[in-house]
């Protein structure tokens, strides 16, 4: 079975979240205080020790090639293996499936399970994941100026551009700029960080929601934010899909596993520079999600879905293996990409591509559905099409291969929102990347650019 089992009683588990609050429950920021002392002095011994020790090359290849491969930042939160795929603090995604608490009556895991993990390294007990998800509802309301914003926007204005606007909107609010201002001492920058990171995550499912409420269905009311529900479950509802059980599962197991994928996405990396700069949360965030809103990286989760349902348009239901062969052949020689295909790191397929999987196989349901057939029957011939064309270093399917087809059947099918999902969870790597940032007092990053003339003197002398 997928997914790790409520450990409360269901008697227990339907019970409120408030209900079972106890004063002792230890918050993130107690957590987070308890480790930071250790990290701040191992990255000091890091620095005296290892300081001028070399961990790789640079190559030419590198300064013209996108960085792929470079040894070059520091992300404590995850790291991404070639071949096993993401590990957040050392847990693999199963592992994460057995020890992270989900929501009450759910199995899946959530949004506060992976985040405690994130910040803290450590497994949240179940009260302290209740407490979390307490307290981020109790952050969760829109301030009304920024409701008043993103309610001006033209509907046509694509999803991910209103969320942009709406979460750099939010920095009026900034506890970290107001702080900054007043004049603060460098050991206080986190907890001002963090403050503002804790009220952002709490803001995005009713941002997110009333972005999809103003763009699919105007005028439609939206629930306020419901204390007693997890992140995720308040913003499924919020979206108008509360009643749907199975849908709140998957979009709890998608955001939680999509939150973190090391540091050097551009989402995540960009997160981190403009966070470099003590730019507040807020403003870092909004220009990760500009990142993420290119066709190469977020927005591929939108263009899977296109794209198959292109296929099934032109091929109709009954696909054979042969024509999604010939199909992909079509999308390659017209010189686009496959999407939800390859990888910059990656070269297995993407163990968060095989859990959707998974969430699917407990299903009948989804398994019936054509769309997700289709997906299925893709992965099957997919790569030995991109290994045949030979471009691709990684044929293998990533996570955007598979997200899309299970919100569609479940009616969410308007896939220009879905780079947005995406957008609720990354906020969880990269906030927790800027806690940290701050904690280890990581200075502004300033990489060393090059011009072919001195690459042409470095190659001659180097
Ligand atoms: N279909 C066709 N060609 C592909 C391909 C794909 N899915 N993936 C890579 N290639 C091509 C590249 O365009 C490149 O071609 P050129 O040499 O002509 O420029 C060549 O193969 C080598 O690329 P690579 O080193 O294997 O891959 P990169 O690290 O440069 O890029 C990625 C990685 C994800 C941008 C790329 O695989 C891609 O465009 N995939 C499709 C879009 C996608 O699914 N993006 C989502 C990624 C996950 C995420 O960020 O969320």
């Amino acid at each position: 079975m997928l997914g790790r089992v409520s450990l409360l009683p269901k008697s227990v588990a339907r019970r409120s979240i408030s209900s079972r609050r106890h004063a002792s429950t230890k918050t993130i920021r107690d957590a987070l205080e308890e480790v930071i002392p250790a990290k701040q002095a191992r990255l000091k011994q890091l620095k005296t020790e290892h300081g001028q020790t070399v961990i790789g090359d640079i190559k030419v290849e590198h300064v013209v090639g996108g960085m792929r491969g470079l040894k070059a930042m520091l992300w404590e939160s995850s790291v991404l293996d070639p071949m096993e795929g993401i590990r957040f603090h050392g847990l693999s995604i199963p592992e994460c499936q057995k020890v992270l608490p989900a929501a009450p009556g759910g199995k899946e895991i959530i949004a506060e399970s992976m985040l405690w993990l994130l910040m803290t390294s450590k497994t949240p007990t179940e009260a302290e994941t209740r407490q979390l998800s307490r307290e981020l509802a109790e952050r969760g309301e829109l301030p009304e100026y920024v409701v008043q914003l993103i309610d001006s926007l033209p509907q046509s204005l694509h999803p991910m551009t209103q969320l942009g606007m709406g979460v750099a909107a939010l920095n009026k609010e900034s506890k970290f700029a107001a702080a900054y201002e007043r004049g603060i001492k460098k050991t206080e920058y986190w907890t001002y960080t963090l403050e503002d990171s804790m009220n952002l995550l709490a803001r995005l499912p009713a941002l997110a929601a009333r972005i999809y409420r103003n763009v699919y269905n105007p005028g439609k009311p939206i629930p306020g934010v419901n204390k007693d529900l997890d992140l995720v479950g308040n913003y499924v509802n919020m979206l108008g899909y509360g009643s749907n059980h199975d849908l709140t599962e998957y979009l709890r197991l998608y955001i939680a596993l999509h939150g973190d994928h090391e540091g050097g996405n551009a989402s995540a990396h960009t997160a981190h520079l403009v966070g470099s700069t003590l730019s507040d949360p807020y403003l870092a965030y909004s220009a990760a999600l500009f990142a993420l809103a290119g066709p190469l990286h977020g927005l591929a989760n939108q263009e899977v879905l296109r794209w198959q349902l292109n296929m099934q348009k032109e091929i109709g239901d009954n696909v054979s293996h042969d024509d999604i062969k010939e199909f992909l052949w079509r999308t390659l020689q017209s010189g686009q990409v496959v999407p939800g295909y390859g990888h910059g790191v990656l070269r297995s397929p993407d163990p968060r591509f095989m859990a959707l999987q998974k969430f699917c196989e407990t299903r009948p349901e989804l398994l019936k559905d054509p769309v997700i057939q289709l997906v299925k029957k893709t992965y099957d011939v997919a790569p030995g099409v991109l290994k045949e064309h030979g471009k691709t270093k990684n044929p293998y399917p990533n996570v955007d291969a598979a997200s899309g087809c299970v919100l569609y059947h479940y009616g969410l099918t308007q896939f220009k929102y879905y780079t947005v999902i995406f957008g609720v969870s990354r906020a969880l790597g990269c906030l927790t990347q800027l806690v940290w940032a701050r904690a280890l007092g990581l200075p502004i990053e300033r990489p060393k650019s090059l011009s072919m003339d001195v690459i042409d003197t470095l190659v001659k002398s180097p």
